[in-house]
């Protein structure tokens, strides 16, 4: 088997976004696009060489051919050993887990997330560093930059390695095993939360409903909600990892999680449910008739941390991202911990995870985790409920009043514009930016505006500055607007308006969101000229 030096020109556009490269499938079918973003990882990476790989996806339409053409990649380019799911699978927060387990120089996690599979649908691949988290920013920056200059990457002749099957191969001088994507996993949730008070739960009659969207957790939540937990089968429902979702959206939100949330809204409603993305690394939690907000979610988890096995001990601290609510600045604040405000996306809370700052983070958009990783965790979070259910046993809705009559409620929601044109999408952006420096003292919707910015970050573990992370308007009760394009579309923009309020009453804890915060989504729409800009007059997506 000889290496093999094939020559190749440098793709426009293979800066990764938000969360790694995403295009269409037909994008990185084009031969050569996929092997240029990979051969520029390995240029960039040089631990990579003489180290261990780990490698897997969320399953969607092309994950196995790309997993066969990074691991003759791999091999050729000099990794000692790859570590590959079976099936070419591994959830997210998986591979983070496997990454960690085998002190792993790093990973690549293929998969576009939430995005729709299929042959018309969306691929993506992300590179994650030793620690199981997503390459920091100075690194995906080093990685496009290294395909605008290069011509050739190395592979190797060889045959496909059988994926389906466990065990150990080999190409050329680099060891591949194939491993059960789950069984690191499993007992990594095993060590964290208390099993046997959530079995007994479940004995006790409680019921769940788990939607896996026929995307990667299904296996995940198979074995262990319905494996090690006794849940009833059937507590899982679309559990077949399949390679377009069954045609669904794997996104767990109110619109995309139909089956899931009619079940929960419906008669006779299960006592708890939840759903993940295509991934894994996201959640949705509903109580029986009601939603958890995720940015709430995260702050009833913070202040319920002692409860759960693994957080006895209380929590370093908190991160959120900065669009998501002040409910866990709440939460930090009473117990006496660091609260931290980062830019989008799950790598910047790396460092501060590192570093030991932190021991929970979370993000509005159905984000949350812990230290146990580097990625969010979307079963994680399921689990970490179920252990804080299993203590209380509160309904899930009396468990949200109780947390705002303690720490007062943030109303929040989030719309989205999806494929807006791009260039309008840009105006509107730049119109709000235009008016940032005369907006602090103006008076709108009632309120005033204390601060308006486009957020910057300086991160407080390395130093380093992430510019232009949204603009944001607060108001001095602590409402804010924020205004961010998206950074994991693959088609025109996406642009993302996030409204908040908070309420110390528990008085009026009562409301709708969309009718509590009516007037900020009012003012947001005539501050952007939203609707002349884009020709919308209603979201697409409302979280
Ligand atoms: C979105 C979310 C962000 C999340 C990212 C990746 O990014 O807003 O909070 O970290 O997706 O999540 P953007 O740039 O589109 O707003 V996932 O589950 O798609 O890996
Ligand atoms: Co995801």
């Amino acid at each position: 088997m000889t290496v093999r030096t094939i020559p190749t020109f440098p793709f426009e556009g293979q800066r990764p976004g938000t969360s790694g490269l995403r295009k269409r499938v037909t994008v990185f079918q084009q031969q050569g696009y996929l092997e240029n973003f990979v051969q520029a990882v390995f240029d960039c990476v040089p631990e990579l060489v003489g180290g261990t790989l780990v490698l897997g996806g969320d399953g969607r339409y092309y994950n196995k051919e790309a997993i066969e053409v990074i691991l003759r990649m791999a091999a050729a380019n000099g990794v000692q050993r790859c570590l590959v799911g079976r099936g070419g699978l591994l959830s997210t927060p998986a591979a983070s887990a496997v990454i960690r387990k085998h002190k792993a120089s790093g990973g690549l996690v293929l998969s576009a997330s939430h995005n729709p599979g299929g042959p018309e649908g969306d691929f993506g691949i992300k590179y994650n560093i030793g620690n199981g988290g997503p390459a920091p920013e100075k690194l995906t920056e080093a990685i496009y930059a290294r395909t605008q200059t290069l011509d050739r990457y190395r592979t190797q002749d060889t045959k496909d390695i059988p994926l389906d099957v466990i065990g150990h191969y080999a190409i050329g001088t680099m060891a591949v095993e194939v491993i059960d994507p789950v069984a690191d996993y499993a007992e990594l949730m095993e060590s964290l939360f208390d099993f046997d008070a959530i079995r007994a739960l479940f004995q006790s009659g409680f019921r769940m409903r788990y939607d896996a969207m026929n995307a990667v957790t299904g296996p995940y939540a198979r074995e262990i909600i319905e494996g090690r937990l006794g849940a009833p089968a059937g507590t899982v429902i679309n559990g077949e990892a399949l390679p377009d979702f069954g045609g669904g959206h794997p996104d767990p939100n109110l619109t995309y999680a139909e089956q899931l949330v009619a079940e929960m809204f419906g008669a006779n409603a299960p006592d708890f449910g939840a759903a993940s993305d295509g991934d894994g690394d996201r959640n949705m939690i509903l109580g029986r008739k009601f939603f958890v907000t995720p940015s709430d979610s995260l702050a009833v988890l913070a202040a319920n941390a002692t409860l759960v096995k693994a957080y006895k001990k209380g929590l370093a601290g908190i991160a959120r991202s900065m669009p998501t609510s002040c409910a866990a600045d709440k939460v930090a604040e009473k117990l006496g911990i660091e609260c931290f405000e980062t830019p989008t996306g799950w790598k910047f809370f790396g460092n501060l995870l590192d570093a030991g700052r932190i021991t929970f983070c979370g993000e509005e958009s159905f984000g949350t985790g812990s230290d146990h990783v580097r990625e969010k965790d979307g079963l994680w979070a399921v689990l970490c409920w179920l252990n804080v259910l299993a203590v209380r046993r509160e309904p899930v809705e009396q468990l949200l009043r109780e947390h705002w009559a303690r720490f007062g409620r943030n109303y929040y929601t989030r719309h989205d514009y999806e494929e807006v044109d791009a260039v309008d999408a840009k105006g509107l952006m730049q119109h709000v930016i235009d008016q940032l420096p005369t907006l602090p003292g103006k008076t709108i919707a009632g309120r005033t505006v204390k601060l308006a910015d486009d957020f910057s970050y300086t991160d407080p573990i390395d130093g380093s500055v992430s510019k232009n992370q949204g603009l944001r308007i607060v108001f001095d009760d602590g409402a804010r607007i924020i205004f961010r394009l998206s950074g994991t579309g693959t088609v025109g923009a996406t642009l993302r308006i996030y409204i908040e309020s908070y309420e110390p009453d528990p008085g009026k804890h009562d409301q709708d969101p969309q009718i509590a915060l009516a007037d900020l989504i009012k003012a947001a729409a005539q501050l952007s000229e939203l609707g002349e800009r884009t020709g919308r007059d209603r979201p697409t997506v409302i979280t």
